[in-house]
């Protein structure tokens, strides 16, 4: 038995990097877990790295974000189940391109708000009213320093992390006295596919870490798990975590 010993959590996003992370970290704490995603093949390798470790602690729903229909089928389901979802990691999203905003493709900004705003909306939707229901659990929100400073080329990603602020922020104000936690947490630079995913290759990718220590994917699961596992009148409202090397978007310290 853990600190979460009968939570079921569920975590959006879970197929790679810091949602991955989370899954694993929630789970050696004792929750159970709805690994949800879109490549069913990435969330059926780690549901049987979890199981592995402690039997039927990982289920698996293939979903997009950006349908909220997707959502509210596998909220539903783990409640007709008996199963209702307490801690919910909202934590899927992307950057595509660095373009400034003349040269911008907005084919990849409807991805991004579909993705990071409208997504994580669609994924609030669904999980309120088992929330609700129960009195009690944890909306986890995974927004970003992005949402707090804005950087050149990152205009329409800078615009939806400060909109899941925004949304975050909101959630608090209309459900006080629901018993429910909300907490964002905003990370500087973490090595995931992240920068694979924005920059199109791996070398352009491994250039944003070079000569500098970024976050891991477990320091932000850790964080995440610091928030979840506190008493239940404590509501850790916002964890800002930076590198070292990093003192804000545009300063990156680096050794060579
Ligand atoms: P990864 O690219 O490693 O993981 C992103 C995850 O989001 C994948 O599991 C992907 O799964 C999922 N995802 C993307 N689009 C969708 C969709 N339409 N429906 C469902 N799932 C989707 O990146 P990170 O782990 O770094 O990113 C996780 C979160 O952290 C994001 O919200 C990101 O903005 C935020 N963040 C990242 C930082 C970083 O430096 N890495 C810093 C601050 C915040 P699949 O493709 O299988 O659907
Ligand atoms: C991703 C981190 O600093 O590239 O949210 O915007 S950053």
């Amino acid at each position: 038995p853990g600190p979460l010993t009968g939570r079921h959590a569920l975590i959006t996003g879970a197929s790679s990097g810091i949602g991955a992370a989370t899954a694993r970290a929630l789970c050696r704490a004792g929750a159970t877990v709805v690994l949800t995603a879109r490549r069913a093949e990435r969330l059926a390798e780690l549901q049987s790295e979890l199981n592995a470790a402690r039997a039927d602690s990982a289920t698996v729903a293939t979903c997009d974000v950006r349908k909220a229909v997707d959502l509210a089928r596998v909220f539903d389901a783990e409640e007709a189940a008996g199963r209702p979802v307490d801690l919910v990691v909202a934590n899927a999203g992307l950057g595509l391109g660095v373009s400034p905003i003349q040269e911008g493709d907005p084919e990849d900004w409807s991805t991004m708000i579909d993705t990071n705003v409208k997504g994580v909306l669609h994924t609030v939707r669904a999980a309120l009213p088992t929330l609700r229901g129960l009195g009690r659990g944890d909306l986890v929100l995974l927004g970003s320093v992005a949402g707090r400073q804005v950087y050149p080329g990152g205009n329409v990603y800078n615009a939806t992390k400060h909109a899941v602020k925004a949304i975050y922020d909101a959630l608090r104000l209309d459900n006080v006295g629901s018993g429910i936690r909300f907490t964002t947490v905003d990370p500087g630079m973490v090595e995931t596919e992240f920068s694979v995913v924005r920059l199109g290759d791996q070398a352009r990718a491994d250039a944003v870490y070079v000569g500098m220590q970024p976050l891991r994917p477990e320091d932000v699961a850790d964080a995440i798990t610091y928030a979840v596992t506190r008493p239940a009148h404590v509501n850790i409202g916002e964890i800002v975590l930076w590198p070292t090397d990093q003192a804000s978007t545009r300063d990156v310290h680096r050794s060579n």
